[in-house]
Order: C-alpha cells, then sequence, then structure tokens
C-alpha cells in the first residue's frame, strides 16, 4: 500500500552506535518502500556545522543518498539541536531542507508537520533561547569559529539546557494546546504531526470545530518510531532497533 513515512528525534552521535545501526537498518529495510521520507528534526545530537568531518555524518550521508538514488526523496525539517543543518550536508544527503513549519497534502489529505518546539510557549526560557540563536549574524558568527571553539560551545549549551530542563515541569515543557490550534487552523488542516516532546501518542482534538489529530513522533533509543501515512490515516508505530 502507498505510504509516507515520518520519523524525528533519533539524536545520532557517536556515543550512540547501536541507534545509528537502527537508523541505517531501517533506511535500507522501511524506507525504501515508502513514497517519500520526511526527517523533522533532532536527526543528529548537535551540529555545529556542515565543514564538521565527523565520520559519522559521511556515513548518515551516504546511506540516505542511496535511498534517494533508491527513488525515495527525503525532506528534513530542523530540529533545536541540527538547526545550523546546512545546504552543503543536506546536498550530500540527497535531501531537501523545508522550512520550520510545512503543509503537505498526502493521499488527498492535507497535514501540517514541524518539529515541535515552536509549539512549547510555555517554556519561555527556551523560546528566549531558541530567539537568539536564530539570530543569523550570530549563527554566521558561530560558524566562523574554530571547530574546536564551537564544540566547546555546543557543549556548554547542552550542559546548561540539561540542568535547565531538570527544573522544569513536564507540563512547561509539552506543547501549549493554544499555539497548536492555533497553528492547526492557520494551516487549515485537521492533521498534524512533530516531535520534540519525546511523548509519542495520538491525541484527538477539535479544530475549527472538526474533529482533528495531532500525532507525536517518539525519541529514537531502546527502540524506534515512525509514522506511517497512508490513504487510510495515520498510525504510530515503534518498532526494535
Ligand atoms: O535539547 P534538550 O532536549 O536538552 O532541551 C531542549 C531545549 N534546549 C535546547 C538547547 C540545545 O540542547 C543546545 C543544542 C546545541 C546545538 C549546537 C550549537 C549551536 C550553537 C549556535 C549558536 C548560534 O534547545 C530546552 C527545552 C527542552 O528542549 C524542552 O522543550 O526546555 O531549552 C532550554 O534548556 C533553554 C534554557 O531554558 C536556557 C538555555 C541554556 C543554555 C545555556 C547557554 C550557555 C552557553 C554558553 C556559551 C558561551
Ligand atoms: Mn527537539
Amino acid at each position: 500500500m502507498s505510504h509516507t513515512l515520518f520519523i524525528a528525534d533519533l539524536h545520532l552521535c557517536e556515543e550512540e552506535p547501536a541507534i545509528t545501526a537502527g537508523f541505517l537498518a531501517f533506511l535500507r529495510r522501511d524506507a525504501r518502500q515508502a513514497d517519500a521520507l520526511y526527517i523533522l528534526g533532532d536527526l543528529f545530537e548537535a551540529w555545529i556545522g556542515d565543514d564538521d568531518p565527523n565520520p559519522l555524518h559521511a556515513k548518515v550521508a551516504a546511506a540516505l543518498d542511496e535511498l534517494r538514488l533508491a527513488g525515495v526523496p527525503c525532506y528534513f525539517i530542523h530540529g533545536n539541536r541540527d538547526f545550523l543543518l546546512g545546504q552543503r550536508f543536506a546536498k550530500s544527503c540527497g535531501m531537501r531542507l523545508l522550512p520550520e513549519a510545512q503543509r503537505l497534502e498526502l493521499y488527498g489529505r492535507p497535514l501540517l508537520i514541524m518539529h515541535g518546539d515552536t509549539l512549547c510557549t510555555d517554556d519561555e526560557g527556551y523560546q528566549r533561547f531558541r530567539r537568539k540563536v536564530h539570530q543569523r549574524w550570530l549563527q554566521k558568527l558561530f560558524l566562523s569559529l574554530p571547530l574546536s571553539l564551537r564544540q566547546r560551545i555546543a557543549q556548554k549549551m547542552r550542559a546548561g539546557s540539561k540542568q535547565a530542563n531538570s527544573s522544569k515541569t513536564m507540563a512547561i515543557m509539552d506543547v501549549n494546546n493554544e499555539a497548536v490550534t492555533y497553528t492547526m487552523s492557520r494551516y487549515q488542516v485537521q492533521c498534524l504531526i512533530h516531535g520534540h516532546t519525546h511523548r509519542p501518542a495520538v491525541h484527538t482534538l477539535t479544530v475549527n470545530g472538526l474533529p482533528a489529530e495531532r500525532v507525536v513522533l517518539g525519541a529514537w533509543h531502546t527502540e524506534g518510531s515512525m509514522i506511517r501515512v497512508t490513504s487510510s490515516g495515520t498510525e504510530l508505530i515503534a518498532f526494535p532497533l
């Protein structure tokens, strides 16, 4: 049956080889059968520039490019860990970069895809941080620094983030319901797919007086998580790595 796949929050890094192996197997197996693959951010644990010579990146790029050569287009939306992933790396993967929110029409049904961080509007500390690091001039400045210094700054940010998160409630770090309904109604969709919160679930809600659904991808830890969209609907699937 014709279908499209969505994944997010793999957080690939050299310290977690089993997740990388699971992703490479997923690309050779499940993804090959799909009409397209959408990666909704945080594919990598932390992205500090396309010029990072980390061999893991080249391995992932080669595997994604193989998927493209097999005829499956791949699209990418930035996450809060890999918002600096640029055209150069995307090109080496054969994948197309999408804006932070993208409306799709699949099998006759409109849907919206996002990473999900912009919906967490109760997390004011994060939204302030996001506005800062999304400034083009600051990104350019950061990318012009030596790799070792970028690495150190990223480590500091990750440590700062972990510390900040430990004192935030679960509710603050989840999406804001008004932000969800506002966004869905603005894009005129009854279906939203996102990641970021690491709370895989299918939520039902009402948008513009009609039934709607918000399907949340899980992070890849001990198992993988994907969403399969067909002409009959969406399906959230957990699978062993
Ligand atoms: O990522 P995660 O899951 O821990 O938490 C996120 C939010 N945190 C972030 C920060 C990232 O983890 C950092 C990623 C580094 C990427 C590469 C470097 C690129 C640098 C570019 C510079 C232009 O996104 C977290 C949310 C949580 O999701 C849930 O939604 O709460 O938000 C925060 O933790 C933000 C804090 O509230 C404040 C940020 C503290 C950062 C400290 C900075 C110190 C840096 C000093 C450098 C000189
Ligand atoms: Mn995220």
